[in-house]
């Protein structure tokens, strides 16, 4: 045999042996996943992202990694949902209320007053009108796989106590960059002004804004009340949020890792509703002990709210469509045990 035919045959026999050690190589290396979160790594977002990242890798035995990244790393929500929507970032989780500007039935979950307590929230959200809202998603470029929870809502601010509807006027509250949620605070009376997550601490750090609204466990979490001096339990809405992927991306996995991040999507949202729920029972002696000025809406006051956003609900019932929001209604009326 001549020696450029032996030549021949090493080098396509190397080149052989390193395409299989390649192969090889990209079967041990394992799938990586960027999850992108808002709050910080000492939130229950945070805490409950760990949960995900932990079970992905134990159930797909290594071969998917999920790198939680925090603090709105990636940006604030908005900036994730187009970097999902482009297939630039696998997954994320945010809130509900900054998807409305992609999926207008998000916004059912933004009616001031529409879930009571912590059973309806989970019945509405895992049974058929979550579903509902949830398999809108898709169309638009994205996966939404579970609902988290965010929790009831309840305003902070740096003037004064709101004891009544009145007190709310002039106060500058920052709201989430939400139709619904500007609204309701307008109608309230108070100077509504969009922002997003990541810039809310500095705005109410250099009184850019007076107030915001958040659940206990972020006004905790986010050390809200290091510049916040005033906290009124309202409980104005429930908000969720919702862990999402890229269509796009979604698309290219087996069924077996579809199954997967599903699973695990699971395991999250159940361990993330305990320690939230469990977290926020605490926070509001947390925040008395850091020096927070706390008081209760009364129920007469809490009622004048409801009467006083009813148009809102009138706003909210066009914006989801008459058909949702009248199923919606019925979900409730028979979760509270109506017929
Ligand atoms: O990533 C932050 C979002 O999850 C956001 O929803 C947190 O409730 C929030 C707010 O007020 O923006």
């Amino acid at each position: 045999m001549s020696f450029l035919r032996r030549t021949l045959i090493a080098a396509a026999s190397v080149a052989v042996l390193s395409a299989s050690f390649a192969a090889v190589a990209q079967d041990i290396k394992p799938r990586l996943i960027r999850f992108g979160y808002g709050l910080n790594e000492q939130s229950n977002q945070g805490r409950a992202a760990k949960v995900f990242a932990d079970e992905v890798a134990k159930l797909s035995g290594g071969k998917m990694k999920v790198r939680a990244i925090g603090a709105a790393a990636l940006g604030p929500d908005n900036q994730m949902q187009q970097a999902l929507i482009g297939g630039a970032q696998e997954m994320m989780v945010g809130s509900t209320a900054t998807l409305v500007g992609i999926t207008k039935e998000m916004a059912l979950w933004d009616t001031p007053f529409l879930i009571s307590n912590t059973k309806e929230a989970d019945a509405m959200l895992d049974g058929p009108i979550g579903d509902k809202v949830r398999n809108k998603l898709p169309e638009k470029g994205l996966v939404g796989l579970v609902y988290w929870e965010n929790g009831f809502r309840n305003l902070t601010n740096s003037k004064r106590a709101i004891t009544k509807m009145e007190d709310m006027n002039g106060i500058k509250l920052r709201v989430m960059q939400n139709n619904v949620f500007l609204s309701s605070f307008q109608t309230l009376g108070a100077n509504a002004i969009p922002l997003a997550f990541s810039e809310l601490f500095s705005a109410l750090e250099t009184k850019t804004v007076d107030g915001q609204e958040n659940p206990f466990n972020t006004i905790l979490s986010s050390k809200f009340y290091e510049v916040q001096k005033y906290m009124t339990v309202t409980n104005h809405v429930y908000s969720p949020w919702i862990v999402t992927a890229s269509k796009k991306w979604w698309g290219q996995l087996s069924k077996d890792e579809q199954k997967v991040l599903m699973d695990a999507a699971r395991v999250s949202r159940d361990f993330e509703r305990k320690d939230t729920r469990d977290e926020a029972a605490k926070a509001m002696a947390d925040l008395k002990t850091k020096g927070m000025m706390i008081n209760e809406l009364s129920p007469a006051e809490s009622a004048r709210m409801r009467d006083k956003l009813t148009k809102v609900y009138a706003t909210v019932a066009a914006d989801v469509g008459m058909d949702l929001w009248n199923e919606a209604q019925a979900e409730l009326k028979k979760i509270r045990g109506g017929k």
